[in-house]
This record gives structure tokens, sequence and C-alpha cells, in this order.
């Protein structure tokens, strides 16, 4: 090894550790390889390279990392927190080497050294730290703010066991545990010096203090200690790290010694377990919440430990407490960290020392709002025992909040008591509770919605009284996805045939695809688009096969549906359309028909049984289908298990058809639906979340169109829903059905699918009967569309090159101007060093 350099004031200084040069990569691999993971290289595992490798790039990262911090210190940047539960990142070392522009340079380095990246890459296993749709889009929003240079941080919980995988036995899911940092996480640091104290429990006292001033103490049952785990957030080639915080819950030694010394040994391993438990798992539930005690630690632990990280460094970086919301601003990602309102109160009144007034004028202008869901299952409440108890000084602190807001509101609306009790902070019709989003309303400066129509249902319906009170606080920020990790990180064969017609600045700036466009209509270039679709679809083929064992052909339509599986997703109205298809091919044989793929991956919550009847059916529909050489050249049926970020990547560049099929209203936005679209593949949708603005965007005459509105859902609803005459009346619904009931797909058990089928005889909720053949029509629509592959191919081209709006840099843009405030950035951040 060469000596090392010494190093002056300017932090990027070229040696063995931020060399960007083929040698010097390679050195530092074999480096890395034996000082940090402690292995020679003959002995030397795939697993054991993918760490020396990742240490080697975040080598690299760190220089632009630490200059990021101090340069937002240094400048006193206003600066972005956006708080959430959930992160859902994906692997990190594909999309660090992309954005640090080392792509070339990396992928010589380990073929000299004789590895192979691609399989190396593919030993990461990905934190699975979310959900769905809202952990992802955090995820993407973190990349937009560091791309485009927003000082900006990411505060979440570093849950130990992230989402769980799913295996399918006999059909059925099956739930094992996630224990992602098995082999190490070489993308984190833990900073146990800016550790900080949360407590729970116990009582308040109140008493006067010698100048009259009321003040309380809170006096804490337990408690425990954040720890954070920051995680290097690097922009594409723009020179700017951001911060990813993630807390992980301890005990504090104080609380457990306290107990042990005195004999209390059980309380003190209590108290351990009290504490070790907060960040252990993450909650496998989309949209819906119960009111799980743990679940409301786990949002006001790593809520509290934010709140007093910010502070903190607030003061440490020399400001006044009084000038906190000029230089802080929080995005509350949905309700999850919605408590914050109370507890920044808390903060600044019991522990800050100021007054009511100042300390709220603080809060409410620090605070903003993001609704991701119109399902009035999913807006969180606790119930008022419980979260008296476990918070009991915010809970006080709620409800004189509650006090001021309904006596201001009863002047406004005098004589209105109806409108009181509706946006009153707690819920008083039975038993009592706290509402989460009428907190983070009346604490936050804005409130967003994720697609237009969203928004204008949050405005017309879901919050339609706070909308009333405050119109001026109701916004729209349409979703967006990263282009990084969605195209070029995923799709490097369409990415690379783009660049060598437009170049590669679209990567960063996503409105310049659209001079793709000209090539729809060169049919040279359409034929290129095809040869690389086909490459990817290949690329699945074979993985499919790993998998499942199951052979499809790549020339057939790859239809995908890929997402959380839930009854309003409406995965079972595809199954329909397959079963009617199915039928149709029995009837006449040799029917013509293109042949297609119908692709399903999705995670049911393991307490939500129609879903994973839902997967059953897929799974059962499946077999017969797959098995039937009567059909078998023209329909096969995939459920693809596990399905993840590191699946997705694989998925979307391979789909031509893309399923956005949720009942009209139901859908806040989407954000798979933008996935695919930018990869070229058509969308069947409603006209529900952003599905209305991408059909716009791409054209009428480009998106495959279905279905009742929103608003002819409620009519319809209102009118009185009869699913069961729409299944007497269409004849080829009554068959399919008949033939679920029959026990064609469960070997001639007529009960198992009873309670799907029954759910839709007579509620149908979510409109399946009443859009079927709608659907239907559209899809044979679709069929006699794919058999044009030239007419398919135009298509496929103007929907990757019109999706330009649809990048998570313009949302954040978006975020910066109309929602935080920020206009510098970008300016003061560090330019990226040379190199592709
Ligand atoms: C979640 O993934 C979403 C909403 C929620 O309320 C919860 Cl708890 C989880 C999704 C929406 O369903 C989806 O339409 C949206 O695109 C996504 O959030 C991001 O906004």
């Amino acid at each position: 090894m060469q000596e090392p350099t010494p190093k002056g004031h300017d932090l990027i200084v070229d040696d063995d550790r931020t060399s960007i040069t083929v040698p010097a990569l390679k050195q530092a691999i074999l480096d890395n390889l034996f000082y940090v993971v402690g292995k020679r290289a003959e002995v030397a595992t795939d697993m054991d390279h993918f760490m020396a490798l990742a240490y080697t790039v975040r080598d690299r990262i760190l220089a632009r990392w630490l200059t990021t911090k101090g340069d937002y210190v240094k400048h006193h940047m206003r600066t972005v927190h956006y708080l959430s539960a959930e992160f859902l990142m994906g692997p990190h070392l594909a999309n660090n080497i992309l954005n640090l522009g080392l792509q070339e340079a990396v992928r010589q380095a380990t073929s000299e050294l004789d590895l192979d990246l691609d399989l190396l890459i593919k030993q990461e296993s990905e934190p699975g730290l979310g959900n769905g749709g809202l952990g992802r889009l955090a995820a993407c929003y973190l990349d937009s703010l560091a791309t485009l240079g927003v000082p900006a941080m990411g505060y979440g919980i570093r849950y130990e066991y992230g989402m769980f995988h799913q295996t399918i036995r006999d059909g059925w899911q099956v739930e094992l545990t996630d224990y992602w940092l098995r082999y190490g996480n070489p993308w984190e640091i833990r900073r146990p010096q800016a550790d900080v104290e949360v407590a729970f429990g116990g009582h308040t006292q109140s008493w006067r203090d010698p100048f009259g001033e009321y003040k309380v103490q809170w006096i804490p049952g337990e408690v425990v200690k954040g720890i954070p785990y920051d995680t290097p957030i690097l922009g594409y080639r723009s020179g700017v790290a951001n911060t990813l915080r993630l807390w992980r819950s301890e005990a504090t030694e104080s609380f457990y010694f306290e107990r042990f010394n005195s004999g209390d040994y059980e309380g003190a391993v209590g108290a351990k377990v009290f504490a070790e438990n907060i960040s252990k798992v993450l909650y496998p539930n989309d949209e819906e919440i119960r009111g799980k005690e743990l679940r409301l630690q786990q949002q006001y632990f790593f809520t509290s430990c934010s709140l007093q990280d910010m502070i903190r460094r607030h003061q440490n970086a020399g400001h006044a407490i009084e000038n906190f919301h000029e230089l802080c601003v929080v995005q509350l990602n949905d309700t999850h960290p919605s408590i914050g309102v109370a507890e920044l109160m808390r903060l600044l009144i019991d522990i800050h020392g100021l007054g009511w007034d100042k300390a709220w004028e603080i809060t409410s202008h620090t605070f903003n709002y993001t609704n991701h869901t119109l399902l009035p299952e999913a807006l969180e409440r606790w119930p008022l025992p419980m979260f008296g108890s476990l918070l009991p000084r915010h809970l006080e602190i709620i409800y004189e909040i509650n006090a001021r807001f309904l006596s201001a509101l009863r002047e406004r609306f005098p004589n209105d008591e109806d409108r009181v009790a509706r946006m009153s902070l707690i819920d008083e019709h039975g038993e009592r509770y706290v509402r989460m989003a009428h907190l983070a309303c009346v604490g936050s400066e804005h409130i967003n919605g994720v697609a237009r129509l969203h928004t204008e249902l949050l405005k017309s319906d879901v919050l339609h009284d706070f909308y009333e009170l405050w119109p001026e606080k109701f916004i729209n920020v349409t979703n967006g996805v990263t282009p990084r990790r969605w195209l070029a990180v995923s799709n490097p064969e369409q990415t690379e045939l783009m660049i060598s017609k437009i170049g590669q600045d679209w990567i960063g700036d996503l409105d310049r695809v659209s001079q793709l466009e000209r090539y729809a209509e060169d049919s040279a270039f359409r034929a290129d688009w095809r040869n690389v679709q086909y490459a990817v679809k290949v690329r699945l083929t074979q993985y499919i096969a790993n998998t499942t064992g199951i052979a499809v052909d790549p020339k057939s339509m790859f239809d995908a549906q890929v997402k959380r599986i839930h009854e309003y997703k409406r995965q079972h109205l595809n199954l329909l359309y397959i079963l009617t298809q199915y039928q149709r091919l029995k009837k006449t044989p040799g029917l013509e028909i293109p042949a297609r793929t119908f692709l399903f991956g999705g995670k049911a919550a393991p307490g939500y049984f129609i879903a994973k009847l839902i997967i059953k059916l897929i799974t059962s529909v499946a077999e017969v289908i797959n098995n039937d050489p009567e059909v078998n050249q023209q329909l096969k049926v995939v459920f693809l298990p596990d399905y993840n970020v590191t699946f997705g990547q694989l998925v979307y560049p391979a789909a031509d058809l893309s399923e956005q099929i949720s009942t009209a209203g139901k859908e806040a936005s989407g954000t798979g639906n933008m996935k695919f679209a930018m990869n070229g593949a058509l969308t069947i949708g409603t006209l529900d979340g952003a599905n209305i603005e991408i059909r716009e965007a791409v054209g009428h005459e480009n998106f495959f169109l279905f279905g009742l509105t929103a608003a002819e859902v409620a009519a319809k609803k209102a009118a009185g829903y009869h699913p069961h005459q729409i299944y007497e009346s269409n004849g080829e619904l009554r068959e399919v059905i008949d033939s679920i009931v029959s026990g064609q797909f469960s070997r001639g058990d007529r009960n198992l699918f009873r309670p799907l089928v029954d759910g839709l005889l007579n509620t149908d909720p979510y409109l399946l009967f009443a859009d079927y053949q709608s659907y239907v029509d559209c899809q044979d629509q679709v069929g006699k569309a794919y058999s044009d592959q030239e007419g398919w191919s135009k298509m496929s081209i103007y929907n990757a090159a019109r999706m330009g709006r649809f990048s998570s840099d313009r949302s954040i843009q978006e975020y910066c101007r109309n929602i935080w405030n920020i206009t510098r950035f970008g300016v003061d951040a560090p330019q990226a060093p040379a190199g592709k």
C-alpha cells in the first residue's frame, strides 16, 4: 500500500480511498477485503466480495457526505426533515455506483479481478423497511432531494426485522421473518454519541413557579434510548450526499441498573425487553393500522428522537430555539409521525421553557402533512385510555390544542355543534379516540394529497370540514418516481438505446425524454425498441423458470400486476378476465387470441384473510391453466413469490401491459403505474389516482381506459348497488363465477373460495361486477392492439417519451416551491468530480 496522502482542509483528496481510476479501485477492493472483511481472496465468497466492493464505494461517498453536512451548517440552510415510519430503499450498491458515475470504472475493475459485478450486486439483501407505495415514495424522494441538492434528512426507524419474506406453500402465502442485518450492513454508521432518551408512561405533576407560571413535569414510567444509524443518500452526479437517520431503541443503562441493583431482576430484564422491542419489527399492514400499542410506541419513539435531534443540531449550529421553524421544516409522511405536533409543543414548553403562544407559532409553522389514502379504515385513531397511559403529557397538550381550536371554530361557525364534533381532535361517538389526521391538519401549515383526483376528494370529502376552514392550507403534489433506480439501474438495455439517440441528460432531468418522441415514427428504431424489450423479457423468463419452475414464452404479451394484495386494487378483477378467456378457449379450441402471460406479485397483510384467499385463487387458477394443454400455449398465469424492490426492478422493464385497475376513488396515486409506463409498458386502467394524469400525459390514444369514474362509483353506491343482478344478467360473468364455486380450481372443494365469491355476490364493495364488462371489452382491445406490433411499439415509445412529469425530481421541486419555501439549493452544492 502507498503512504496515506496528508489531508488538508479540502476533504476531497485523491488517495487510495477516493481515487476512481481502475487500478485504484482494484487495489481498494482487495484492501477492503483483507482489512475490513478479513478474508483472503482465495477463500472469499461472493458475499465477501460484495462487502469489499460496497466498502470501496462507501469510501468514495464519505468525502461528499461530510462536505455536504458541513455546507448545510456553514451556510445556515433551511433543511427539510422527512419523517416516515417506512423507507423502502431497496439495495444500495448499483444505485450508488450509478450516482457516483462509476459504472464503467467499477465494471472494469471487477472484471480485471475476475469478479462478476452483476453477481456481486445480487448478494445485497434489500433493507425492506416498508410495506409498499408509501415507503417506496419516501425512498424516491430522498434520491431526488439529494439529486437536486436540497438540504434534507430522512428520519425513521431501523427495524431489525423488515417486511416479511413471502413463500407459497400449497398455493397459500406463508410468512418468514426478514433478518436483513444477518451479514452486516456496510452502508450504515452507528452514532452512539448522538443518542437521545425517550420516555413513556407514568404521570404528570403541575405547579406554579415563583413567578406564578404554570409548569408541568412528566414523571415517566419507562425511559429508552434511541441510537441513530446514518446512511448516506447520494444524489445523481450532484456531488451531494444527504443523510437517512434511522433510530434503534435500546435500554438505558441507568434504568436497567437501578432496578438490577435494587434486586428487581425481573423489572430490569423487563425494561430491557420493553426498550429493545420498539424497533424490533415493521408492522406488515399497508393501509390498515389497528390500535396496537407497540405501533404507537414506535411512532412516538422515532418522532421524539428525530425532533430532539433537530433541536440539538439547530442549537449546536448556534441558532436560537425561537428561530427553529425558520431553519427546520418537517414533512409528515402520513399520520404515522403526527404525534410530533404534540411532542414539539412539549419540548418547546416543558424542556425549553417557551410560552404556549410562541411554542404554537413555531410548531404550526414547522409541520406539513401528506395524506396518502381515502380509505376510512386507514385513518389512524388511538383509543383514548391507551393513548393517555402511554403518553399522559401529550394527551394534556392535545386537550389544550383542541380546546383552543374548538373555541376558534365556534367563533367562526356559531351554533354548529355537529361541525365541532366532526372536527374535534377527539372522537366522542361511543368509545373515545384521538384522531391523528385531525391533529396533523391542525398542526400543519400545508396539507397535501398525492394526485390531483386524490387532493380533490380530500377537499370535497375526507377532509372537507378542514378545507372549508382553511382552504389555503390544501395543495396537490402528484407523486413521482426516480428515473435513476427505475430506469437507469433496472433497465440498462433500454437506457443504452435511449442514450444512443438522445444522450444521457434525461437521467437527471426527465423532461428531456420527450426528445424520444420523434423516434416513435422511425421503423428502424421501433425494431431496436422491440429487440431491447425482448431481451429484457428473456431475463425475466429465466428468473421465473429458476424460481417457480414455470416455462413462459418471452414472445407472449407480459401482462403484469405487482403491488400489495388488497380488495380495492382488484387483483381478482384481473382473474375474472383470465377465467373469461379460459372459458372462451375451452369452448372454442383454436380461438385466435395473442399469447399472454399474466404475472402477479404482491404480499398480503398476514391477518387479511380475503387477500390471502385471493393469492390462493391466483395460484389455483395458475395450476389449472398452466397444466391444461388445450390453453397453455395461449395463457399462462404466474404468481411471483416475495415481490419486493429488487424484484420490481426485474418486472417493470419486462412488462408489456401494466394493470392499474383499482376502483375509481380508492387508489390515492399509485406509483407502480409510473414505473411501468417509463419503461414503455402500456396501461390498462381506471380513472383513479395518478392514472388520470398519466393518461393525459401519454395521450388518450396510448392508454387503455375502462370502468366507472369516482363520481359514478359514488352515485351507484348511493342509488343502491346490486351485484347479484349483474351476475344474473351477464352470461360470461356467471359462467366464470360458477366455475370458481364448482370446485374446478379447488380439486372439487366447493367451499374454499366461498367467502370471496359470496362477498362479490352480496355486497361487492369495490364494484368488480359493475366494471366487469367494461374491463373485459377493454382487455379484448388490448389483445387486438398487441397483434399489431408496429402500432404497439409506437404507443410504447410515446409512453416512455411522455413520462417526464412523473419523475420524483418534479414532485420535489413542487414541494420545495409550494410547501417548504426552499429556494436555495443546487447552487450551494459542491460540484461532482469528473467521471462518467
Ligand atoms: C401506503 O402504501 C399508501 C397509503 C397509505 O395510507 C398507507 Cl398506510 C400505505 C400508498 C397509497 O395506497 C398509494 O396510492 C400511493 O401511491 C402511495 O401510498 C404513495 O403516496
